[in-house]
């Protein structure tokens, strides 16, 4: 259950809205992020293993929505899908029960990493297989030891009936922790700042019962994180809307002025090339993006909350003293560049030479012409391992399109959320865009997709094989 809503509006809030919404407000419930997976010891072939479970809301008629193990039917959806937590270089089983109770038509289901970077076929994250009502399916995922780490989400992914899956609370938040040659990098503030769970805050965005919420929380009961003046925060978001093309996260002024610091550390669950951006009050997300906010808010003397309107999240002041410095040693310090992957996914490809073109063309029910058709999967194209693409990506204003398995580096000026030189995998981009990325895998296949579930449902995804190795 969610913590108790504790109705009450103190005369030092204020608010941080979605939908560009900027107004003061008053503070009612307790922050109350997802719960995280405790994973239990696994066997030889893998370090870890849980269960969860997939259910039919049958309160609200919705579906998908996560249930504890062997929980009373009649709690399905009552409580967040859990954070699920897991480190480079381990080995993680996930049973997925599939308790729902409808038709396999509407019932049938699994199970997709989104922004992870592990293989997608056979058990792992392969969102080809599925699971039929009333039966559950293993999988495993072997996280790779330099896998980015970063914010990443989970969502069922069984075509045709993605969108009403995840429409229904079919989501949760997944964590990749840094390897730790990623964190030796770091200094100790940063480290700090970007490990350190006392400093984080978790926020899911989804739909609920055709609303956006925060946490579990509509705009009728928005969720409310209590934070300390002057501390530095490392807030994870991840936007879940299956139907949001574009949603923008604002943060309010109080009489003309920030009080919030706040700069985007990472993209899609991959830090910046150097961390931090800038310091920006608006940040754009399509319904699949994740970013991760350093987030620092000064309460100023004697200010008041006022009244409030439709958002789904408050930020309010609670006593305390901040317990770190600047995560980069104030505006005058050394920004961090984190070090890439050693398998080179995520390499620099901004000056590469001799790329291999290939365009990508977004319809509501087609990709490059081609409609998805489960009975005949064929790859729309074979690349070769190790190449240098650059696609040119085309109609994604309305399609935002998801990559899968390969983040892609996009080139162009920023505009809006796209930043030059930053890894995405997912992009909506006015009014077209060039990605590049390298295929370093080996055979992997890597589904590409529409964002929005329902064009998706409809056909708008095609699969592309990556050749064996090096010719
Ligand atoms: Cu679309």
């Amino acid at each position: 259950m969610h913590s108790a809503t504790v109705p009450r509006c103190t005369p030092h809030a204020w608010c941080w809205c979605a939908n560009h919404v900027h107004i003061f407000c008053c503070s009612r419930s307790a922050y109350s992020p997802p719960q995280e997976l405790r994973w239990s010891a696994g066997s030889r072939s893998y370090n870890f293993q849980q269960t969860i479970q997939w259910c039919d809301d049958k309160a609200t008629g919705t579906i998908f929505r996560y249930q504890t193990n062997n929980a009373d039917p009649l709690t399905c959806g009552q409580q967040l899908s859990p954070l699920i937590r897991v480190k480079p270089g381990k080995a993680y089983r996930l049973i997925l029960k599939n308790v729902a109770f409808g038709p396999a038509s509407t019932a049938q289901t699994n199970i997709h990493i989104h922004g992870s970077h592990i293989s997608g076929d056979g058990n792992a994250d392969n969102p080809l297989r599925f699971v039929e009502p009333g039966f559950q399916i293993a999988y495993n995922w072997t996280i790779p030891e330099d896998h980015h780490g970063g914010t990443i989400w989970y969502h069922p992914h069984f075509h045709p009936i993605v969108d009403p899956q995840l429409a229904g609370g079919g989501l949760g938040m997944l964590i990749v922790d840094d390897p730790q040659y990623v964190v030796r990098s770091m200094s100790a503030d940063f480290k700090q700042f970007a490990t350190s769970t006392a400093n984080e805050i978790l926020l899911l965005f989804h739909q609920q019962i055709n609303q956006i919420a925060c946490n579990g929380h509509s705009s009728a009961d928005p969720e409310t994180v209590d934070i300390i003046s002057g501390q530095w925060y490392r807030v994870r978001i991840a936007n879940g809307d299956p139907e949001a093309t574009v949603r923008d996260i604002t943060f309010g002024q109080v009489a003309g002025n920030n009080l919030c610091e706040v700069r985007a550390v990472a993209f899609d669950g991959v830090w910046r090339s150097t961390v931090p951006g800038p310091a920006q009050t608006t940040f754009r997300l399509t319904g699949a993006s994740r970013i991760d906010l350093a987030l620092k808010c000064t309460k100023p003397n004697g200010y008041s909350g006022q009244g409030r309107s439709s958002y789904v999240l408050d930020l309010n002041f609670k006593d305390g003293t901040a317990n770190n410095a600047s995560p980069w040693g104030g505006d005058s310090g050394t920004r961090w560049t984190p070090p890439r992957p050693t398998s080179g996914y995520l390499d620099d490809l901004t000056a590469a030479t001799g790329v291999n073109p290939y365009t990508i063309s977004m319809s509501a029910v087609q990709i490059n012409g081609a409609t998805w058709d489960p009975a005949n999967i064929n790859f729309l194209e074979t690349f070769q391992y190790g190449d240098v693409q650059e696609w040119t990506l085309s109609g994604t204003t309305g399609h935002p399109v998801h990559t899968h398995i390969w983040h892609w580096q996009v080139r162009m000026l920023a505009v809006h959320h796209m930043h030059y030189g930053e890894w995405y995998d997912t992009v909506s981009y006015t009014p077209g865009c060039k990605v590049r990325f390298r295929m370093v895998g080996g055979g992997q296949t890597q589904l590409v997709h529409c964002h929005i579930l329902g064009h998706e449902d409809k056909g708008a995804m095609v699969i592309f094989k990556e050749s064996s190795g090096m010719s």
